[in-house]
């Protein structure tokens, strides 16, 4: 059995993009759900994250029995804190937050974590999140009480990049934050993608299908949609 993280290195090596669904439980009214997952089948989405900064309400595994049933997308939970786990998922982003310097979610909460996800049978992928500034503050910045990375400073994301090839993430999610004004810059994305071998997912502040290939052509890999696709089920209607 090909694991999820094999088939996203598998496309990276095959030039084929991805694409993934963001649906933050909290935000997520379960009455249109059947709607949005029929839209999202339609979509050219390949996978479906599941989480958020803070989630407050118990739809969790509601949501993820619900998406079971109708799609059959991967589905990843990228998790906020260790409360965001379940057992239902296929796979897990396990995150440590390389430009932050809180050691909450550096370790201590990947220690929480880890006796739990020992119980489920979830792939563990680890992944390195850098956030980057994207001119508001966006919630991850806020809930992780870290400062993001400046947009200016290539060779200190490039570093953290690399740090995190090197402490053995599996993936490099650059992230300027849900509803960033300013997605990931094009340029950072060029470096950091030419420069380690591992897939770069970009996410925050993509606000049209033009931003998606934009991305894409600068060199990343997979790609999150969050808020676009929140705030209008049509985003991917063509
Ligand atoms: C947030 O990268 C994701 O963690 C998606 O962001 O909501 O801005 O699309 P948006």
């Amino acid at each position: 059995i090909t694991t999820i993280r094999q088939q996203i290195l598998e496309a990276k090596n095959n030039g084929q993009k991805l694409l993934a669904v963001l649906l933050d439980p909290d935000k997520i009214v379960l009455e249109s759900l059947e709607h949005l997952i029929e839209k999202i089948n339609q979509s050219p989405a390949t996978h479906i994250f599941v989480g958020g900064s803070i989630v407050q309400t118990n739809i969790l595994e509601e949501l993820i029995s619900v998406l079971r049933q109708k799609t059959n997308l991967p589905v990843i939970l990228f998790p906020g804190d260790p409360s965001q786990i379940s057992p239902q998922a296929d796979a897990i982003l396990f995150l440590s937050l390389l430009s932050g310097r809180n050691p909450d979610y550096l370790i201590e909460y990947q220690v929480q974590a880890a006796p739990i996800l020992k119980k489920t049978n979830l792939e563990v992928i680890s992944t390195g999140y850098i956030l980057i500034e994207s001119g508001n503050e966006t919630a991850v910045a806020r809930v992780s009480k870290t400062k993001p990375l400046s947009r200016d400073n290539l060779d200190l994301v490039l570093a953290t990049a690399q740090a995190g090839e090197m402490l053995g993430n599996q993936l490099i999610y650059l992230e300027a934050g849900s509803g960033a004004k300013q997605p990931v810059p094009l340029e950072m994305i060029e470096l950091i993608s030419q420069n380690i071998a591992i897939p770069v997912i970009v996410g925050g502040g993509i606000i049209d299908l033009q931003g998606i290939q934009k991305a894409y052509n600068a060199g990343a890999d997979l790609v999150v949609i969050g808020t676009a696709f929140e705030n209008n089920s049509h985003f991917f209607d063509l």
